[in-house]
C-alpha cells in the first residue's frame, strides 16, 4: 500500500482499533481521501507514547472492504436478504419490538453488544433503545470471560484493579500472552525491558511455551486447566511459611483470619502433583512474590476461559494482597476514569437460566437457551449491535437456531456477519473512521486519559451512525422528547453553553426520566453544535460532567479547570479538541484508597475459600480415550483481532490460522506441516491445517479466534477461511459461579485427513 500516492502533506490523529489498548495512531490519506496509506505511532498519546505493534500498519483493511453493508436488509421468505428504505426499516422495526413489548413485556427483548475493541459509543446511545423499550436484560463479550474477575475485584476491593507493569519488581502473567494480546501499553517494549533487568523477574504461568514465556525468568508450565491448584499451593506457602505482612494487613484489610484457617491445611505437595508444577518450584515462586518490593498479576483468557476461573481470580489476589501490593507504585490500583469498566456489582439473576448478573451484564453463554427455552419469560426479541455472537459466543449451531427462532431480530453492523446472516433487519452503521469514537479501557494510573477520535473519512450513502439509527428508533417510538429538544436547542441558539446546561439540569431534575434517553437527546441539541463530523460525540457530555462532580480534584490536578458545573464542560471540550488523547485525572498513589469502600480490602470471600478448601480432595479433569486432547479453542497470534477484519489477505502469514500441535502427538497421528488434520468435540467437527509446534505440550492443542469467517474472493463468491472455534465450544462447559466458559480446555479427538 505504501506505493500509493500519499497525500504526504497531513498526518491525522486517530488510534489502532484491533485490540482495547487504541494505540494513538497517525495516518496518511491517499489524495483521494478513502484509504490509509501511511501509519506511525502517535508520540502525543500519553499512554502509547508513539508505540505500535506489527498489526496497525494494517487498518485500511477494515475501512475498505467487499463485504461493506450500504442499505438496511431484511429477511426474505427464502433466508436471503432484500435491500429496504431506512424508514421503512425504523418503521418496521419500531412497531415489532414495540409489539413484543406492549404483548409480552420489555424483559423479553434482549440486548448484546454496544461495543467492540474501539467503538464505545454505540453502546451509550442505545441506552435510550433500551430506555424505549423497557428491555431488561442486555449482555456484551466481557460476560464471557471478565464477569468472574469483576465479581471478585468488586467484593475484594470495591472495584477492578489494574496494576502498574511498568515499575513492579515482579511481573505475573496468569493465562496471559501479552506479547501477542497486549493488555497494558507498549507491551512488547515493556516485556524486553523486564527482561533485562536483573532486578526484576518475569513469571508466566502458561501450559504453552509463549513469546511471553521465552522472555520470562520463570514459566511455570502448568497443566492445562489446573491453574487453581498451583495458585491454591502458592498462597499455602505464603500463609504456611509465614510470609505475609502482618502489619499492612492488619491496617488495610479484613478477613485475614479466615484465609489463614483454610490455607494453614492446604496440601502443597498434592496442588504440585496436580498442577504439574514441582513443589520446589511452586515454594520458591511464592517465596519471590512474597519477598519482593511490588508485584503486578494480570490474568487472562487462559484461566478465565478455563476450569475454575473464578475461584482463580481469587488466588491469584492473594498471591499479591497478602503482602500489600496494592496502592503502591509497581503493585495494583482501581482507576479512575470517565467510563466506569468492570464495577462488579451483582443485580438478580437472568430470567430463565438464573445466571448471575454481573455489571449488569447476564452471563453469555446461555443467552440461546434462554430463548429457546419453553418459559414464560423465554426472550422474543433481540437487539445485537458490534458484535458477532453467532461466531464468538459458544454452540454456534444453538445460536443459529435460536436466532430464527425469536419473533424479531436487528443486528447492526458495518458488515454481512455470521450473526447478521440470521437476522430479521440488518443495519448498515459507518465504521470507526467515519465518526467520532472513542477509547473506553482506559486503565492507566496516576494520569489516566480519555481518547475522542475525529473522523478520517466521510460515510459512504446508505449508512447512519449508531447515535443516529438509536434516535430514529426512539422517535418511531415516540419516546423522543421533541419539546425539550426544541427548547434546548433554543437555550444553545440564544444562551449557548452556559443557558444549554442550566436548562438541562433544570429539565433533569424537573423529569429524572429524561436521564434515560440523555444520549440521543444530546446528539439531537448538543451534538449540532460539534466539529463537523462530531455530533455524535455528544454523548459524552454526561459523563463529563458525572466525572468533573466526582473528580474534581483530579481533574484539575490533570490541568482542567472550571467553576462549578463549568469544570463539566470544560472537561468535554478538553476532549473534544484533541486531537490525541487527553488527560482527564491525575491523582497521588494514596487517592486509590477513596475508591476502596471502607478504605480496607475484604479478604473473606467464603464461597472462594470453601471452593479453595475442596481443591485437595477434589479430582482434576482428565482426558477420556474418546477425546484424549485439550483444546484451546481461540488463541490471539500475530495476525488474529477477533472479527474486526474479514478479510483474511490482512494476514502476513498463518493465513489459514493452522492448528498447533506438540511434535510426538503429530507424529503419533502422521500428521506435518501443512497437512489436514479433523478436529471433533461433543458439539461439532471442524477441519484444520496443521502446524507442529514445539512450544504445545503433549495433549494439548490450539487453533485460534477469529477464524471461520467467509470473505467474497475475486469471482465474488463468498469463502470460509480457518475453522471457526465456536462449531466445536458447548455452553453448558462453564464456569460455576458466572457462567464464563471454558474454551481454553475443550475435550477434543484429532484425527488425519486425507
Ligand atoms: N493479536 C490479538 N490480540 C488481541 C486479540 C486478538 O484477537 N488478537 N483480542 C483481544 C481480546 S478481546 C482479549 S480478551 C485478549 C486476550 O488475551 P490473552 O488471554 O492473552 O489471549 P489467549 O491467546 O486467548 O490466551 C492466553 C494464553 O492462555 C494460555 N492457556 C491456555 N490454557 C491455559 C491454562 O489452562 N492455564 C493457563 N495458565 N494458561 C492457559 C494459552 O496458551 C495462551 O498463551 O487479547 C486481546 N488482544
Ligand atoms: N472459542 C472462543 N470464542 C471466543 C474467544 C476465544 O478465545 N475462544 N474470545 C472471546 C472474546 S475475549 C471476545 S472479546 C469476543 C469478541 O467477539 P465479539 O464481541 O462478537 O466482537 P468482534 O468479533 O470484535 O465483532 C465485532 C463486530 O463489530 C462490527 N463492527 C466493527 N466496527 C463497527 C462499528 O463501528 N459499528 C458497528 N455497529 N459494528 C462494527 C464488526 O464488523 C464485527 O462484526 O470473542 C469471544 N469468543
Ligand atoms: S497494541 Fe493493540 S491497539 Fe496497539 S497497535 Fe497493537 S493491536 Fe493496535
Ligand atoms: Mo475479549
Amino acid at each position: 500500500m505504501a506505493n500509493k500516492k500519499s497525500n504526504s502533506s497531513e498526518w491525522k490523529s486517530t488510534a489502532c482499533i484491533l485490540c482495547t489498548l487504541n494505540c494513538g495512531v497517525k495516518v496518511q490519506l491517499n489524495v483521494e481521501g478513502t484509504e490509509i496509506v501511511r501509519t506511525k505511532g502517535d508520540d502525543d498519546h500519553p499512554a502509547s507514547r508513539g508505540y505500535l505493534c506489527n498489526k496497525a500498519s494494517r487498518l485500511n483493511y477494515y475501512q475498505n472492504r467487499e463485504d461493506r453493508l450500504l442499505s438496511p436488509m431484511k429477511r426474505n421468505a427464502e433466508g436471503g436478504y432484500d435491500p429496504i428504505d431506512w424508514d421503512t426499516a425504523i418503521e418496521e422495526i419500531a412497531s415489532r419490538l414495540g409489539g413484543i413489548r406492549d404483548e409480552h413485556g420489555g424483559d423479553k427483548i434482549f440486548y448484546y453488544g454496544g461495543g467492540g475493541q474501539g467503538n464505545h459509543l454505540p453502546g451509550a446511545y442505545a441506552g435510550s433503545t433500551l430506555a424505549s423499550l423497557g428491555v431488561q436484560y442486555r449482555s456484551n463479550a466481557l460476560a464471557q470471560e471478565k464477569t468472574g474477575e469483576f465479581w471478585v475485584a468488586n467484593r475484594m476491593a470495591g472495584g477492578y484493579n489494574h496494576a502498574d507493569f511498568e515499575h513492579a519488581e515482579v511481573v505475573m502473567f496468569v493465562g496471559k500472552n501479552p506479547w501477542q494480546s497486549h493488555g497494558f501499553h507498549r507491551a512488547r517494549a515493556e516485556l524486553r525491558e523486564m527482561a533485562k533487568d536483573p532486578d526484576r523477574t518475569l513469571i508466566v504461568l502458561d501450559p504453552k511455551r509463549t513469546q511471553t514465556a521465552d522472555l520470562a525468568d520463570i514459566h511455570l508450565p502448568v497443566k492445562v486447566g489446573r491453574d487453581a491448584w498451583i495458585l491454591a499451593g502458592m498462597v499455602a506457602v505464603i500463609i504456611q511459611e509465614n510470609l505475609q505482612d502482618d502489619t499492612w494487613l492488619a491496617e488495610h484489610t479484613t478477613g485475614i483470619d479466615a484465609v489463614v484457617e483454610v490455607f494453614k491445611n492446604v496440601d502443597i505437595e498434592d496442588c504440585a502433583e496436580k498442577s504439574g508444577i514441582d513443589e520446589v518450584i511452586i515454594r520458591s515462586t511464592a517465596r519471590t512474590i512474597a519477598k519482593a518490593k511490588s508485584v503486578a498479576v494480570f490474568e487472562d483468557l487462559g484461566t478465565q476461559m478455563n476450569r475454575h476461573s473464578t475461584l482463580v481470580s481469587y488466588l491469584q489476589r492473594l498471591t499479591w494482597m497478602l503482602n500489600g501490593n496494592f496502592a503502591k507504585p509497581g503493585a495494583a490500583y482501581t482507576p479512575n476514569g470517565l467510563g466506569k469498566i468492570g464495577d462488579g456489582r451483582e443485580a438478580g439473576k437472568s430470567p430463565v437460566a438464573g445466571g448471575r448478573i454481573i455489571a449488569g451484564i447476564v452471563p453469555a453463554n446461555t443467552i440461546p437457551d434462554e430463548v429457546l427455552a419453553d418459559h414464560p419469560d423465554h426472550y422474543r426479541g433481540m437487539i445485537i449491535e458490534s458484535a458477532n455472537p453467532v461466531h464468538s459466543l459458544p454452540d454456534s449451531p444453538k445460536w443459529r437456531q435460536a436466532m430464527r427462532a425469536l419473533e424479531c431480530s436487528v443486528v447492526i453492523d458495518i458488515a454481512m456477519t455470521e450473526t447478521a446472516r440470521q437476522a430479521d433487519y440488518v443495519l448498515p452503521a459507518t465504521t470507526q473512521f467515519e465518526k467520532a469514537e472513542a477509547t473506553f479501557f482506559n486503565f492507566e494510573f496516576p494520569e489516566n486519559y480519555f481518547h475522542m477520535r475525529a473522523p478520517l473519512f466521510t460515510p459512504p450513502e446508505g449508512v447512519l451512525d449508531e447515535a443516529e439509527i438509536h434516535a430514529r428508533i426512539a422517535q418511531a417510538l415516540g419516546t423522543l422528547p421533541e419539546d425539550i429538544i426544541y427548547t434546548l436547542n433554543n437555550a444553545l441558539a440564544q444562551g449557548g453553553r452556559d443557558a444549554f446546561r442550566e436548562l438541562v439540569f433544570a429539565k433533569l431534575s424537573e423529569n429524572p426520566d429524561i436521564g434515560k434517553v440523555a444520549p440521543v437527546l444530546l446528539y439531537r441539541t448538543l451534538g449540532k453544535t460539534l466539529p463537523k463530523g462530531m455530533q455524535n460525540a455528544a454523548a459524552l457530555w454526561a459523563p463529563c460532567h458525572q466525572h468533573a462532580m466526582t473528580n474534581r480534584k483530579s481533574v484539575e490536578a490533570a490541568g482542567i479547570t472550571g467553576d462549578g458545573l463549568m469544570l463539566g464542560d470544560n472537561l468535554f471540550d478538553a476532549i473534544i479538541a484533541g486531537p490525541s488523547a487527553v488527560v482527564i485525572s491525575k491523582e497521588e498513589w494514596s487517592d486509590v484508597w477513596q475508591r476502596v469502600p471502607r478504605e480496607s480490602i475484604n479478604l473473606d470471600l467464603p464461597d472462594m475459600l470453601e471452593a479453595a478448601g475442596k481443591l485437595n480432595s477434589e479430582a482434576p479433569q482428565e482426558t477420556t480415550e474418546e477425546f484424549p486432547f485439550l483444546l484451546s479453542a481461540g488463541e490471539r497470534r500475530d495476525f488474529t483481532a477477533n472479527t474486526i477484519f474479514r478479510n483474511p489477505a490482512w494476514r502476513r502469514k498463518d493465513a489459514n490460522g493452522a492448528m498447533y500441535i506438540n511434535p510426538d502427538d503429530a507424529a503419533r497421528l502422521n500428521l506435518g506441516d501443512g497437512s489436514s488434520a479433523r478436529i471433533t468435540s461433543e458439539g461439532g467437527v471442524v477441519d484444520t491445517i496443521v502446524e507442529v509446534n514445539d512450544r504445545m505440550q503433549r495433549g494439548h492443542i490450539s487453533i485460534p479466534n477469529g477464524l471461520g469467517l467467509d470473505y467474497p474472493d475475486e469471482q465474488g463468491q463468498l469463502k470460509v477461511t480457518g475453522s471457526s472455534p465456536n462449531e466445536l465450544t458447548s455452553s453448558y462447559l462453564a464456569d460455576e459461579f458466572v457462567g464464563t466458559p471454558w474454551h481454553k480446555s475443550v475435550p477434543v479427538r484429532v484425527e488425519a485427513i486425507g
